[in-house]
């Protein structure tokens, strides 16, 4: 396999005026016929012709209508072709039944579907399958199936065929087409010039139960974005289609977006509250991506997160407005250091603009998307609201119709705000976490805050430089009051101090509000501190961020074997709970426990060797105490947080469901499971039943209700898969690697279907002290498993491999076990490329 570099990109030799593509389907014996419209680039300095092909059987080609014999060429085909305007044609034979690695066309349970981002295209035909060749497509669709569809606006349709045409030029990658026995939820939008557009949600029959809550969210997505960015639909029909087999969640095909049914059925049944948000998300991240990404698109995969971190952000900022905007800051947060910390701080670190990669696919990562999304923040920190807003649309006016560069995004905000940001671009070109040090004074009125920032060494970055930071503060005077509200402090220097003038007593700092950089801040801080802001700091991200501090000083001080400031812990937590002023959600947070991937980080940040199995039993313990210090509190407020309203998936009642399930867990330690059984019981949607059989498994007093849940749930591929991560999840540490086992020789474990691998090694990855269990026969297991996966569905099992990317972060036994099953997949005989990118780089 080849590393491509971003140094090395040159302009396409050919562009392209039109395609026409004909599909006649079959299931092991599709044929493609293209005919293709190419002329020469004046901008291009070769005149090769070359085209992309993978796994095509190649029957026939012409030019200009003469047959031509194309040189077959590692990765497609080249031929000589006139010097001027040329019609290539071609038909190729495909074979969607056998693609297993659902990049293509392929099939899942009966119907066709097709997944080309980021290089899928060249398995359907030969072409230039770059995102900076861009076309119209008109596509004809000759099958069986009732239902055709292919991306733009429908033409004309006849029994056994269907023509599509998009005019909006677009790369290969945004192209998609379905077929299959389909049902669509129908509704429209009328648009802010008042077009309608129709609106289609297909699903398989039996699920369109599941779709209400979809098309609401996707009819909130086109208006969100027409009010905030002005931003409005550009075709007659937008269509979303469920799939079962999908390698991830969703994709934002022109006018065609195809979704992993898991990112769009929905039912209060069989989805939580955390479905329901997620899905909404993934339905406007999909939506969002008509402007920014379709529209503008990326001129080469280097550019990424050109798409995919703008994109992120305005899903994000679509969730906080829709939602609560705190609780969905502190989510986001949650997650961006549970994945893209990580990722920055192991071997897998890389730029947000990387250098060079060798599968793209490698590289739809945390650190593409979130912290993507996190500069985007940043730029809008610094410049303002007004600011950010003007300069996107200068953004969309000079950019629609490009193939663009994040360069070019840079330059818009340069241009449009006259700031220089020079130094904001070595967040794009620098991996790695900046470590934020703080430490204070007080003298004469004048508090003074010193900052030190300094980022780690990366793989193949050793050098880093000063970043440009925005650090949002405020300051509270003894009592508890604000006397500083938030303030933006630009940091550009290594070291640098910000004074703050005529204050008559030493105010307590709340530095990097609403997570304003997406830095490790490290200050030691007295237990006092952290309560003290987690009472009074008016900003609910850092009011959260006193309580999670406190949290983690607690769990790692017990592991560590110091003195534990528990009571000050658990006398600040029932004081907060007891806050009915509070938001429910809010609460929820505040309660939750930090992660124990999140301990262990911070353990190995600090140069201490994490024992998962001590991570583990802190939080057993810190939880029991919990239990014993709330007792008196839990009644009343458990009652408290009963929905009686019939179930609404919205942001007011899932707070309420969270908290009472956070109260739960702590209960379930005081009554073995008494309450969770009841709630079991009595529960008529899916949050409360999950939250309760969580509970009970804990417990371990979980086998009926388990047993009534697959009874209850056998047909629904979506409930099943809980079922399945649910057992893994909660096993106890020693358990968990032979219940995976146990589970991979059920009669509903099918492999091949990534929301069902996922369920069962997705949740062994994420089960920290069942993975890293003592024997090491979690590694083996899940080894064992890539190995056998990697043949079938080389994205796949790339992408989990990651389970191994902190394995420098344990004990040399631990090390040692982990090195071994990495080296023996990398032994594997005929790897695929993607894993062995990841497996190398993982090793090194
Ligand atoms: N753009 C797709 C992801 C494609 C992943 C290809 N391996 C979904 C999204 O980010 O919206
Ligand atoms: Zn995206």
């Amino acid at each position: 396999p080849q590393k491509i570099f971003l140094a090395d990109y040159t302009p396409p030799a050919y562009l392209i005026e039109s395609v026409e593509l004909t599909f006649k389907l079959a299931p092991t014996t599709t044929r493609v016929m293209s005919k293709i419209r190419f002329t020469p680039n004046p901008n291009a300095a070769s005149k090769e012709f070359f085209l992309h092909g993978e796994q095509l059987n190649l029957i026939s080609a012409s030019i200009d209508g003469s047959t031509v014999t194309p040189e077959p060429v590692e990765g497609g085909l080249k031929c000589d072709v006139p010097n001027a305007p040329f019609t290539w044609e071609a038909e190729v034979e495909i074979n969607p039944e056998a693609n297993t690695a659902l990049e293509g066309l392929y099939m899942s349970g009966g119907m066709y579907c097709t997944q080309c981002e980021a290089e899928g295209f060249r398995r359907i035909t030969y072409y230039p399958d770059r995102p900076d060749v861009m076309a119209p497509f008109k596509v004809r669709i000759e099958g069986n199936d009732p239902v055709l569809l292919s991306n733009g606006n429908p033409v004309a349709s006849g029994e056994g065929w269907a023509e599509w045409h998009d005019p909006w030029p677009k790369p290969a990658y945004l192209f998609a087409l379905v077929a299959g026995d389909l049902i669509a939820r129908d509704d429209s939008f009328t648009t802010m010039s008042g077009k309608e557009v129709a609106l289609k949600l297909w699903v398989r029959p039996g699920d369109e139960g599941k779709t209400a809550f979809g098309m609401q969210a996707l009819k909130d997505s086109m208006k969100w974005d027409e009010e905030v960015y002005g931003r409005e639909y550009d075709l007659d029909i937008f269509q979303i289609v469920a799939v079962s087999d999908f390698n991830m969640g969703a994709m934002e095909n022109k006018g065609l977006n195809i979704f992993n049914t898991s990112a769009v059925l929905a039912s209060p049944e069989t989805s939580t509250d955390a479905n329901f948000e997620r899905i909404e998300a993934i339905i406007a991240h999909e939506y969002f991506h008509n402007w920014t990404g379709n529209r503008i698109t990326c001129r080469d995969w280097f550019q990424l997160s050109l798409k995919e971190g703008l994109t992120v952000f305005r899903d994000q900022q679509f969730s906080g407005d829709i939602r609560s905007e705190a609780v969905c800051r502190i989510n986001d947060v949650i997650a961006l250091r549970g994945r893209q910390f990580r990722e920055d701080n192991g071997p897998l670190a890389h730029q947000v603009q990387p250098d060079s990669f060798v599968e793209i696919n490698n590289f739809y990562t945390a650190t593409i998307y979130e912290k993507g999304a996190e500069l985007i923040r940043m730029m809008k920190t610094l410049v303002g609201h007004d600011a950010y807003y003007k300069a996107l649309d200068l953004y969309f006016s000079r950019h629609d119709g490009d193939a663009a560069t994040i360069e070019d995004w840079v330059r818009v905000f340069e241009e449009s705000t006259g700031r220089d940001l020079t130094q904001f671009r070595r967040w794009y070109k620098q991996a790695g976490t900046p470590r934020l040090k703080v430490d204070d004074d007080f003298k004469d009125g004048t508090y003074t805050l010193r900052f030190k920032q300094e980022t780690p060494p990366t793989p193949e970055q050793d050098e880093k430089l000063p970043q440009h930071i925005p650090i949002a503060v405020g300051l509270l005077n003894p009592n508890g009051d604000e006397v500083l509200p938030t303030q933006i402090l630009e940091m550009t220097d290594a070291e640098q101090s910000f004074a703050f003038e005529g204050h008559s007593a030493k105010p307590t700092p709340s530095i990097l509000r609403h997570f304003s950089a997406p830095v490790i801040l490290e200050r030691e801080s007295s237990a006092e501190e952290r309560a003290f802001l987690l009472a009074h700091d008016t900003d609910p991200f850092n009011k959260w961020e006193a309580g999670r501090a406190l949290a983690k000083d607690v769990l790692i001080a017990m592991i560590t074997g110091e003195d534990a400031p528990t009571a000050a812990y658990l006398d600040a937590v029932a004081a907060m709970l007891r806050d009915d002023n509070l938001d429910p959600a809010f609460r929820a947070l505040a309660l939750h426990l930090p992660a124990q991937d999140d301990i262990a980080q911070t353990l190995a940040d600090g140069s201490v060797t994490p024992d998962p199995l001590a991570i583990y039993n802190a939080h057993q313990t810190l939880r029991q105490q919990m239990a014993e210090h709330l007792q008196d509190l839990l009644p009343r407020l458990s009652a408290e947080m009963d929905v009686s309203e019939p179930f609404e998936p919205n942001a007011e009642q899932a707070g309420k469901r969270a908290l009472g399930l956070e109260l739960l867990k702590v209960t379930t330690r005081l009554d073995s499971g008494a309450a969770a059984q009841a709630l079991y019981d009595r529960a008529d949607n899916m949050t409360l039943r999950m939250g309760a059989l969580g509970c009970l498994l804990e417990a371990r007093k979980g086998d009926a209700a388990l047993a009534d849940f697959r009874t209850r749930f056998e047909g629904d591929a979506l409930v099943m898969d809980k079922w399945f991560a649910m057992q893994v999840a909660h096993a106890a540490p020693e358990q968990a690697a032979d219940m995976a086992e146990r589970l991979t020789n059920d009669s509903d474990f099918n492999w091949k279907n990534p929301n069902r691998f996922r369920a069962v090694f997705g949740a062994l990855m994420m089960n920290q002290a069942g993975f890293h269990e003592a024997t090491g026969k979690g590694y083996a297991l899940f080894a064992d498993w890539l190995i056998k996966l990697d043949p079938v569905n080389a994205q796949i099992t790339a992408r989990m491999s990651t389970g191994f990317e902190t394995w420098k972060r344990w004990d040399a036994d631990r090390q040692a076990m982990m090195k071994t099953q990495l080296e023996r997949i990398a032994a594997t005989r005929d790897l695929s490329s993607d894993t062995q990118e990841m497996v190398g780089r993982i090793l090194n």
